[in-house]
């Protein structure tokens, strides 16, 4: 795949950015998406010369944006060398085909959706997620290769030129169906293979770390595991997911994963075939939601995290918030927003409350429904027996009087194994609590 930008003769490639206020989308936030859409731009390899907003009761139907004002903007890119005008809302196709009309010949007309398409092109190591990726950028491509050829055709002279331009779209269309429905295929071999990696982790509880792009999901990721992966100041540096085990104190071991990160506007089409990649979440026994807790805008980037979340049919019962990069809020962060109900505060980079963290993980994976708790004293040999022989063993620990076990089981077996009365509600009765 090639990305959208390229350098020639090293000259970077120079965008201009346009966006829309709205009633309740009032100018700072508009501003702070643009800063956004800016960042984006920028780690697709292009340089932001400029921006452009315009205040409106709604949306213009055929440009997005008022004639005038688009007028001013094609000025703006005259002027300035422009070679693209990206918008920070979805353009439909026809939106950019009338907006092509008004701008100088020169320039792409592009949206959000397709500079962050442009990113995953770029980021996409593993075979997966390159199918991933391809298969998104066709399902993008498809209707707007619809308007191209038309577009063309009626440049070409219409009458006479129109049949050719329709049969070579009908082919070009054929041709990338036929390349999706490969592609399609290709993914479902994957995924199986993925489910069956999944299924040889055995009896490990799972914890999957989601969140915003550049949130710290993969810095808090090695900070845990101690593992080496990429951690980069740039949106979308993950996108392969990868898992790694994980100590949680010395009787508890669980599988981390790193997922690829959420972000506003995040089109549909382009999610789907990330569903997979975020198929970690949904099994998880435990989702970690991080948001950096630093940035002005973390409210909403929790809020669009819980979204695809919920869409996922993640529940919030199964998922932990982490308030990520305390380190730089002021003096005056005291922490109270730690004991929130069920959100951590922690720093990734210098390491502050991530023992606590693991506490916390540890205490909700062990206090899960399904989980159950047993002790048993260590004379009743024959229950030892019976009840470390059960299957799905989450934590066992000892001490010089009894055994501890956590395991997933049906309440029923530890009926019928005469072990229900040794049951106890909280894990940590034995012994000291778990080096953490
Ligand atoms: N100061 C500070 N910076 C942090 C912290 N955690 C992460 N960072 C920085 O935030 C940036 C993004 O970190 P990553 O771990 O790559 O974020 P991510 O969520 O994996 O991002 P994507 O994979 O791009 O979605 C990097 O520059 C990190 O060094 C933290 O606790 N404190
Ligand atoms: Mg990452």
């Amino acid at each position: 795949m090639t990305p959208m930008y390229e350098f020639e003769h090293g000259r970077r490639e120079r965008a201009f950015l346009a966006g829309l206020i709205l009633p309740g989308l009032p100018r700072p936030v508009v501003e702070e998406h643009l800063d956004e859409l800016e960042r984006l731009v920028d780690t697709a390899g292009a340089e932001v010369v400029g921006r452009g907003v315009q205040e409106r009761q709604k949306p213009e139907p055929a440009t997005l944006v008022g004639r005038g004002f688009l007028r001013r903007l094609a000025e703006q890119c005259e002027d300035q060398g422009v070679d693209s005008l990206v918008f920070d809302e979805d353009l439909t196709a026809s939106q950019v085909r009338n907006i092509e009309r008004e701008v100088p010949g020169s320039v792409k007309v592009l949206d959000r959706a397709a500079i962050i398409l442009d990113i995953f092109a770029q980021n996409a190591r593993s075979r997966e997620t390159q199918t991933q990726v391809e298969l998104a950028q066709l399902s993008y491509l498809l209707p707007r290769l619809t308007r191209r050829w038309r577009h063309l055709s009626r440049q070409a002279g219409g009458i006479g030129t129109r049949g050719v331009g329709e049969t070579q779209l009908e082919i070009d269309r054929r041709l990338i169906n036929r390349r999706m429905a490969q592609l399609r295929g290709k993914l479902a071999v994957i995924e199986r293979d993925r489910r069956v990696r999944r299924d040889r982790r055995g009896d490990l509880p799972t914890v999957a770390i989601v969140g915003y792009t550049n949130a710290g999901k993969s810095s808090l990721f090695r900070r845990l595991t101690r593992a080496e992966v990429l951690v980069e100041d740039k949106l979308f540096a993950t996108l392969d997911p990868r898992a790694r085990r994980v100590a949680l104190g010395e009787d508890l071991t669980a599988v981390l994963t790193d997922t690829v990160g959420f972000i506003r506007k995040l089109p549909h089409d382009l999610v789907a075939p990330f569903r997979s990649t975020l198929e970690e979440a949904t099994v998880a026994d435990l989702v970690l939601h991080v948001v950096d807790a630093s940035h002005p805008c973390s409210e909403e980037h929790l809020r669009v995290g819980r979204e695809v979340l919920d869409g996922l049919g993640v529940e919030r019962e199964r998922t932990l918030v982490v308030r990520n990069k305390i380190d730089l809020l002021g003096a005056g962060y005291t922490g109270a927003d730690a004991r929130r109900l069920r959100s951590v505060a922690v720093s990734a980079v210098t390491g502050e409350a991530i023992a606590d963290l693991k506490s916390a993980i540890r205490t909700i994976l062990l206090s899960a429904p399904d989980v159950a708790i047993l002790r048993v004293p260590l004379e009743e040999a024959e229950l030892v027996r019976r009840a470390v022989s059960l299957p799905h063993q989450l934590a066992r620990r000892f001490d010089d009087e009894s055994v501890e076990l956590a395991m997933r089981v049906d309440p029923k077996y530890l009926i019928e194994a005469g072990l229900d009365n040794y049951r106890v509600d909280h894990w940590g009765a034995v012994g000291e609590e778990g080096g953490t």
